[in-house]
């Protein structure tokens, strides 16, 4: 164990060397968007491109304020052997009519923006411009809760595995594979026809669970429910097992046979992941869709709270973390951001980014500790409503204006998509805590629908007007505003 951690760490510090060295020659900020699945990585990725690109006004992020940015453009990525973000693709959904939000990720992909600027120093400026690129890549987000397996071996996996199917919140989608569980020997022989078998069950569970409209983590292997190139592979046919307090069983048995294969989909599938596109990482974000959370009843919190925390204690840079022993990190500034704030009145965003920080506390005080500059913000890379004020009972109450999804419900009004309306979602409450522990969620509390994006704006001469959002230009100064004096 102790050699195979040296060696991997061995390569990937090669690895790092020659990303140092091109470096030098064309200064490349690795920036990771992080966040589970329907977090808003794509949109937030798209958002960003297109407002560097179409020159948007963006006050706090001082190249673009001070007037410094000279062009934005994408460049082909580096790696050509990953399919490049499709940018014009998700465009065209978002400027659509109606406009409509980019389809889940199914795949992973990568773009690189290169950003032309004044440098801020006179003698620099003398010298000509300069440029930086910012190398992204985006993935689904079930693959991202595959990092904690990498801490974890078959043993272990089995029985996190079967506990959170115990939850009574996933019983009911756990019942056919518990079934088929109970009658099986892992000390039995192997055999491929029962392997099978299991593996189908496990994965109906995991595609059932999913699909429970209170769920918003999901469970791993990540890749279970977003197979990408390893759709039909053998290299998905393993399943959690009972080990019902054994801990040796024979070579030939089936437990050994499914530990076998879970370690393989770990080397060859999990760990070249991390290692090709997080591992060489300079800057993250981290994006968390907060108000979904808040949305559902408290499983849901705890349920986001400990897929982070999981996934947070991984990425922990410093000594004696896994991120550290698998791979040189050197992430030195980090921005946590609640996704999706324009659902909310802006009175309320500072409550949000209160909730945010005490959801990824740990994580945050951890990071701080090994010297990362750490930020939390509440954010809407694109803002799909407006605000408005509405008379209830002679009272003005804040609200927000947007189109509501079709098939969205607040009480019995439901929403077929092609109106706008006037939503009051509630106030967040003033002490995070409440919003985090309170048992259940009452009827009155706070209630979010998904709106669709907003109208686009066509220029006269051509493309679009930058998208209207909620603290992007804060989310990049904080990301790679330094990199660009
Ligand atoms: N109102 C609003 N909705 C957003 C915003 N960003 C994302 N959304 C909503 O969140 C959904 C998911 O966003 P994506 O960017 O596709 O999320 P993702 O993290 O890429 O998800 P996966 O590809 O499934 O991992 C979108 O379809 C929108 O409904 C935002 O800034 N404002
Ligand atoms: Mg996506």
């Amino acid at each position: 164990m102790q050699i195979s951690t040296f060696t991997h760490g061995a390569v990937d510090a090669i690895r790092n060397i020659g990303d140092f060295a091109s470096d030098l020659v064309e200064p490349t900020v690795r920036l990771g968007v992080t966040g589970l699945a329907r977090s808003g990585k794509t949109v937030f990725i798209t958002a960003l491109v297109h407002n560097l690109m179409a020159g948007a006004r963006m006050p706090f992020f001082d190249t673009m304020a001070h007037g410094r940015m000279l062009r934005a453009y994408l460049e082909p990525q580096p790696d050509d052997q990953v399919p490049r973000f499709d940018y014009e693709r998700h465009m065209a959904d978002l400027t659509a009519t109606p406009p409509r939000w980019p389809d889940s990720t199914r795949r992973i992909s990568q773009l690189r923006l290169a950003i032309e600027y004044e440098p801020q120093k006179f003698w620099k400026r003398q010298l000509g411009y300069n440029r930086l690129n910012i190398d992204i890549v985006d993935y689904p987000g079930e693959w991202l809760l595959d990092l904690p397996l990498l801490t974890l071996d078959y043993l272990h996996w089995s029985h996190q595995a079967l506990k959170q199917s115990r939850a009574p919140s996933r019983k009911v989608a756990a019942k056919n594979w518990h079934t088929a569980l109970a009658e099986i020997d892992p000390a039995a022989p192997a055999d491929e026809t029962v392997a099978q078998r299991l593996a189908d069950l496990f994965k109906a569970y995991l595609r059932d669970a999913r699909a429970d409209s209170h769920a918003l983590s999901t469970l791993p292997p990540g890749r279970f429910l977003m197979p990408g190139d390893l759709e039909g592979s053998p290299a998905l046919t393993f399943a959690p097992l009972d080990a019902k307090g054994e801990t040796n069983f024979p070579k030939i048995s089936l437990w050994a046979m499914m530990a076998r294969r879970y370690e393989a989909y770990k080397t060859h599938v999990v760990r070249p992941f991390f290692r090709d596109h997080f591992a060489r990482l300079d800057r993250q974000i981290v994006l968390i869709d907060v108000l979904a959370a808040l949305n559902g009843y408290k499983p849901a919190v705890a349920d986001l709270e400990r897929a982070m925390t999981e996934i947070l204690e991984c990425f922990r840079t410093g000594a004696n973390s896994l991120w550290s022993s698998l791979f040189a990190p050197r992430i030195d500034r980090i921005v946590f951001a609640a996704t999706k704030a324009d659902h909310l009145h802006h009175s309320n965003h500072d409550r949000l980014e209160a909730i945010l920080a005490a959801l990824t506390e740990d994580a945050m005080g951890r990071a701080h500790y090994a010297g990362a500059a750490v930020k939390a913000l509440a954010l809407a890379a694109i803002r799909a409503t407006r605000e408005g004020t509405a008379r209830r009972n002679g009272e003005a109450l804040p609200c927000i204006v947007g189109y509501p999804l079709p098939g969205e419900t607040i009480g019995r009004r439901y929403f077929d998509g092609s109106e706008a309306f006037a939503i009051f979602p509630g106030d967040l409450p003033a002490n995070p805590e409440t919003a985090l522990r309170r048992p259940h969620a009452q009827p009155d509390d706070v209630r979010f629908v998904g709106f669709r994006p907003p109208n686009p704006v066509p220029l006269p001469s051509s493309g679009f007007a930058p998208f209207p959002n909620i603290r992007l230009d804060r989310a990049l100064q904080a990301l790679i505003g330094d990199r660009l004096k």
